[in-house]
């Protein structure tokens, strides 16, 4: 049966191989000289198709699952994905998991991944952050990475006896929210961008972060020809008010690579900001150069993203600080929830969208988790899923989504407090205690979440400046010292509850 499956595939990318080897034969005699295509390249080319061959026919016999893990930066992707793994290694704490329940995972073990050009995960360096003697978090890492984990499954069924186990890989792929962000600009001009983003700027909630670029741009004159520094000087004036938008807890503000540049720091791709515009654009005006760069960012940096990788994944997750949104008031949870849209819109383009060609396969199932819920006692879960939950329902409204499976949760990868009960002003107060990154050991109540997710999200859509009756607080607690007992992951909140959403029905 599978070999069979297998010659099928083989002859089924074949022909791929025959057409260019036609059209160099075709091309031959008047098209390129043999030194500048080279037989090397076609020899090349011939061994590449057999190694996907080969590839694909592991791959029917061994399927692949992709998982994208997204979220902005800080949101705990690398503490997600470091603590999933060891989770997957060991499966004491993985009860929610059914295959895990089952017994019926043999085996799972890390192994070199098929991209090469992608970065590796350091999961052993994060997870030895997160479990040394004296455990601290991992350090932010700015770009993307993968990681291949294998697991060795028993089947399920009635048939299961009569089956022999199989392999199935996980590929994770962690690759930051600010990205994904970026592509709504695609289908903007330079124009359109401009106005929407000096609009925000603008607007009451931001200007104050503003301030400093928008005092630049009304100094200087719009129909100025082009001159490097100052074209740089406003990219940086404007670089740093997405700094400060995000700092004050903001979710939207693309261009994601001007937070997050990785190599391409200080490139023209990157030197660019919004302009209003001119009467009459000319040549050699910054404007005109700065329209440039904004298609050359989109062509060179935005699509590449989404067609080499992003149209690859099967599921995904995304991680949202919501909690960190709550704390810093109603217009971020504002921003929170149009940024939910926003991603959506990416996932599951509708038919006739004009990002299906380029998203290519769609993805089945989405999560979007609310993180580190540790920072909550248990009793206050149902209340922050209740707001995801309606966050979720919102974007997909607003969003033009078909089609996939969606849910909502709340997570802690790492539990890094304990519960506990204290009394306050003679009465009893749900509190959580850990120890903060001074090593001072508290207890805290980070604030009441309503119980209907309405009562913070009207007044954010309204625009409200801050919560009418409620406070709610946030410190940084230090990772636990784990003892691990033999078997077990790392401690977690629901973490085995969101596998299950995301893969279990593949095992
Ligand atoms: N208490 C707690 N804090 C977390 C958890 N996950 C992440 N954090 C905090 O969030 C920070 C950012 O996490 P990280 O995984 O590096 O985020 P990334 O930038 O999305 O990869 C960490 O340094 C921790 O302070 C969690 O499960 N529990
Ligand atoms: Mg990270």
């Amino acid at each position: 049966m599978h070999s069979s499956s297998g010659r099928q595939s083989a002859r089924r990318k074949y022909p791929v191989d025959q057409t260019f080897l036609n059209s160099y034969i075709r091309t031959g005699a008047h098209g390129p000289s043999e030194d500048d295509l080279g037989i090397a390249n076609i020899a090349d080319r011939i061994a590449r198709v057999f190694d996907d061959t080969k590839a694909g026919a592991r791959e029917m016999t061994e399927p692949v699952i992709k998982l994208g893990v997204t979220g902005l930066s800080r949101s705990g992707k690398t503490v997600f994905i470091t603590s999933l793994v060891a989770n997957l290694l060991d499966r004491g704490r993985m009860s929610q998991l059914q295959p895990a329940a089952e017994g019926r995972i043999i085996a799972a073990f890390l192994q070199p991944q098929p991209d090469d050009t992608v970065p590796r995960f350091e999961y052993e360096t994060h997870l030895a952050a997160l479990t040394g003697s004296a455990p601290h978090w991992p350090t932010s890492t700015r770009s993307i990475s993968q990681l291949r984990l294998s697991l060795r499954l028993r089947p399920a069924g009635m048939l299961a006896s009569m089956r022999g186990a199989k392999t199935i890989h996980l590929d994770i792929v962690d690759y930051p929210g600010e990205w994904l962000l970026d592509l709504p600009l695609l289908n903007q001009s330079y124009a359109e961008w401009s106005d929407k983003t000096l609009q925000q700027a603008r607007s009451n909630a931001r200007a104050s972060l503003a301030e400093g670029w928008l005092a630049l741009l009304e100094a200087g004159d719009i129909t100025a020809a082009h001159d490097e520094p100052a074209a740089q000087s406003l990219a940086k004036a404007f670089t740093q008010y997405l700094h400060k938008s995000r700092e004050a807890g903001y979710s939207g503000f693309a261009p994601g690579r001007f937070l997050l540049p990785g190599d391409l720091q200080g490139s023209p791709a990157l030197t660019f900001a919004p302009l209003p515009r001119p009467e009459k654009p000319r040549q050699g005006m910054l404007y005109t150069e700065f329209q440039r760069r904004y298609e050359s960012y989109k062509k060179h940096v935005v699509k590449p993203f989404f067609r080499n990788h992003f149209a690859k994944i099967d599921r995904q997750i995304v991680l949202v600080d919501a909690l960190g949104a709550i704390h810093a008031g109603p217009q971020a949870v504002e921003d929170l929830r149009s940024a939910m849209a926003d991603v959506l819109t990416c996932f599951r383009p509708g038919k006739n969208h004009w990002l299906s060609d380029i998203t290519g396969k769609k993805v089945e199932k989405i999560l979007f988790a609310a993180t580190k819920a540790d920072h909550l006692h248990h009793t206050q879960h149902p209340q922050l899923t209740a707001i995801m939950e309606a966050l979720l329902r919102d974007a997909k409204d607003r969003a033009d989504f078909h089609g996939a499976t969606t849910q909502a949760m709340s997570i802690a990868a790492l539990r890094a407090t304990v519960e506990q009960r204290v009394t306050h002003d003679g009465s009893p107060l749900d509190c959580v205690r850990g120890v903060t990154a001074d090593g001072k050991e508290i207890a805290m109540h980070p604030g009441d979440l309503p119980d209907d997710p309405a009562h913070l999200l009207t007044p954010a859509r309204q625009g409200a400046a801050k919560w009418l009756d409620a406070e709610f607080d946030t410190v940084q607690f230090a990772p636990p010292v784990v003892i691990r007992k033999r078997g077990d992951g790392l401690p977690h909140i629901r973490l085995d509850k969101a596998t299950q959403f995301l893969i279990g029905d593949k095992l």
